[in-house]
C-alpha cells in the first residue's frame, strides 16, 4: 500500500514516522510532483497540480475537520474525502468557547481593568437566564461545544440542517427554524461548516435578529462573517462585542481593524489544533478499516459540503 503525504505548512517529518509506525506495512512518501501513484492520501491544503497527478487515489484524509478548502479543487474521480473526527478538537472547542462565553458573561474584562487601574469595585451579577447560547451546528464540535455550555446552566439552543436531539439543548433546524433560533439567542456561537448556504450567514441581518445585548463567537471559518457588519453593529450598541478565532484573510493583517477594537477579541485560529497523535492513529484505523472493507466514519459528501 502506497501513502502519499501533502500537507501545506506542516513539517512533514513526525507525521511520516508516526504514519509509518502506526502502518508499518506501508510505503509513504512526501508528494513531490511526478511522483508514482499512491492509494491513499494525507492532505492539508494541497494544489490543484497534486489531484490531477494522483488519479487513483481511494482516499484523501484531511488533516483538519473543515474541508471547505479541499472540495474548491477538482478531486481525482473515485476518491473518497475523509474529515478529522473529533481527534482531541472537541475538547479544546469546548474550553475555546466556554471560556470566551464565561468572560463575556461574567464581565472579567472589566474586572481586570479595573483591577489594574487600582479598583475594587463589584459589579451586579448578570442572570444566566437572560444569557441564552445558540450554537449554529450541532455536529462532531458543536455538539460537544453545546453540552458543555449546558453544564455551566445558560440555556443552550442549537441549530442544525437535519433535525437533531442533544440533551440540555433546545434544538432548532433547516431555514424555517432559523429566524426561532436567533430570536432565542442572545450569544451566537458558530460551528457551521463553511458550504454555499453558509457562506456570509453572519450578516447585519441574522445578527440584528439576536435578542439585544448579543455577542458573537465565531470557531468556524471567516467567511462566515460579513466583518464590516459586526463592526458597524458593535459600534451601533446593538451587540455587546465578539470572540473571533478565524477570519476572512488569514493572516489577519497586522493593521486590520479587528485586531484592536476595543470589544473584540481575537485569536489565530487556534481554537481546535490538529493534535499529531491522536489524528495519526485515527487516520491509521481508519485506513486498515477500509482495507478490510469495512465502513469508517467522518466521510463527506461533496454534494452537501460536509
Ligand atoms: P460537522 O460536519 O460534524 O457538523 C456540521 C454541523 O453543521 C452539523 O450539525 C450540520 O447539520 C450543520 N449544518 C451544515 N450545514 C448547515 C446548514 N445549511 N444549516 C444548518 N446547519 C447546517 O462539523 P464539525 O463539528 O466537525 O466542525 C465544524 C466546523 O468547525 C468545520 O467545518 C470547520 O470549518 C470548523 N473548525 C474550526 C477549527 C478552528 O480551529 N477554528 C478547528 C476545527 C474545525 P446536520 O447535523 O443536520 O448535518
Ligand atoms: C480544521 C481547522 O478545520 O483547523 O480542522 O480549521
Amino acid at each position: 500500500m502506497n501513502i502519499t503525504f501533502c500537507c501545506t505548512n506542516t513539517k512533514a517529518e513526525p507525521w511520516l514516522q508516526g504514519l509509518q509506525a502506526a502502518l508499518p506495512g506501508a510505503h509513504i512518501t512526501v508528494w513531490q510532483p511526478g511522483a508514482p501513484p499512491a492509494d491513499f492520501a494525507v492532505v492539508w491544503a494541497p494544489p490543484q497540480q497534486f489531484m490531477d497527478e494522483q488519479a487513483g487515489i481511494q482516499a484523501l484524509f484531511n488533516i483538519g475537520a473543515g474541508v471547505d478548502a479541499l472540495l474548491a479543487l477538482r478531486l481525482p474521480p473515485g476518491a473518497q474525502v475523509v474529515r478529522l473526527d473529533d481527534a482531541g478538537m472537541a475538547v479544546q472547542m469546548a474550553e475555546y468557547v466556554c471560556h470566551a462565553v464565561v468572560r463575556h458573561f461574567r464581565e472579567f474584562e472589566a474586572y481586570e481593568a479595573d483591577m489594574r487601574a487600582g479598583g475594587w469595585a463589584y459589579r451586579r451579577p448578570r442572570l444566566r437566564s437572560d444569557f441564552s447560547v445558540g450554537v449554529m451546528g450541532l455536529g462532531v464540535l458543536g455538539e460537544r461545544v453545546a453540552k458543555a455550555l449546558a453544564h455551566f446552566e445558560f440555556p443552550v439552543n442549537g441549530w442544525s440542517r437535519s433535525p437533531k436531539a442533544v440533551e440540555g439543548v433546545r434544538a432548532f433546524h433547516g431555514a424555517a427554524g432559523f429566524d426561532g433560533f436567533l430570536a432565542a439567542s442572545r450569544v451566537l456561537v458558530n460551528l457551521l461548516p463553511l458550504t454555499p448556504d453558509t457562506q456570509d450567514i453572519m450578516n447585519r441581518d441574522t445578527l440584528s435578529r439576536l435578542q439585544p445585548g448579543g455577542y458573537v463567537v465565531n470557531v468556524a471559518r471567516g467567511a462566515h462573517l460579513v466583518e464590516d457588519d459586526l463592526i458597524a453593529l458593535i459600534d451601533a450598541g446593538h451587540l455587546a462585542g465578539a470572540t473571533l478565532d478565524v477570519f476572512r484573510t488569514e493572516p489577519l493583517p497586522a493593521d486590520h481593524p479587528l485586531r484592536t477594537h476595543p470589544r473584540i477579541t481575537t485569536t489565530p485560529h487556534t481554537s481546535a489544533r490538529t493534535l499529531r497523535e491522536e489524528s495519526i492513529a485515527q487516520i491509521a484505523r481508519k485506513i486498515a478499516a477500509m482495507q478490510r472493507g469495512e465502513p469508517v466514519a467522518g466521510i463527506v459528501d461533496p454534494r452537501r459540503g460536509y
